[in-house]
């Protein structure tokens, strides 16, 4: 009886721990991504920023924490309800509808690819080793 008890106990321990190594190897860590703030209206130069993003972070969240960790960026956003955070203004260049500018956002792959993805930097999930763009530009 005790025999089988153990038995049964070393068996529940195997399957533990099959589980908890098979939940170890799904957490992925942190990758890196760029920022650059390109302001294509005017002769500036460009700022090029590094952080970490968390595994399937967003952009939003990578953006405030470089503005944490400095005070060359900077930035404002407008909370809208149907598509989250409008970005407004980048280092106190703001967009204007009158003058027909606005901060697009793009994002260069690590295969050279430009891309301009289809929401917000509240919703748009960098890849690793992106170069995120932020462009002033009009539209
Ligand atoms: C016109 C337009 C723009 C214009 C708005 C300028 C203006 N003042 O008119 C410009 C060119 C600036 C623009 C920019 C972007 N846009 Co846009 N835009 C539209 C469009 C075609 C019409 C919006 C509209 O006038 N609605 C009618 C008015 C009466 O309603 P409204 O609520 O007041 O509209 C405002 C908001 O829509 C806001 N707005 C426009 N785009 C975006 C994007 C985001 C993320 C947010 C938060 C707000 C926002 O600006 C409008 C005018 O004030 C819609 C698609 C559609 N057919 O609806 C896409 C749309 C809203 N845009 C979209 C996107 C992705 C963007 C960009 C992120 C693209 C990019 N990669 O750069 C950028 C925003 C970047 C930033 N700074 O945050 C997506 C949003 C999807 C999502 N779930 O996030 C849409 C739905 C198009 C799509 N791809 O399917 N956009």
């Amino acid at each position: 009886m005790a025999l089988r008890l153990l038995a049964l106990l070393s068996s529940l321990l195997f399957v533990f721990e099959l589980a908890s190594s098979a939940c170890n190897s799904d957490i992925k860590g942190p990758y890196p991504i760029s920022l650059v703030v390109y302001n294509s209206l005017a002769d500036v130069k460009n700022l090029t920023f590094k952080t970490e993003i968390a595994y399937r972070g967003i952009l939003l969240g990578a953006m405030k924490k470089i503005q944490a960790s400095t005070d060359e960026f900077k930035f404002t956003i407008n909370e809208t309800l149907d598509y989250g955070p409008y970005l407004l203004s980048v280092n106190g260049v703001a967009g204007n509808d009158e003058n027909q500018t606005y901060w697009e956002l793009l994002s260069e792959l690590q295969n050279g690819t430009i891309i301009m993805p289809d929401v917000g930097v509240g919703c748009y999930i960098p890849n690793p080793h992106d170069k995120v763009i932020l462009k002033f530009t009009k539209w």
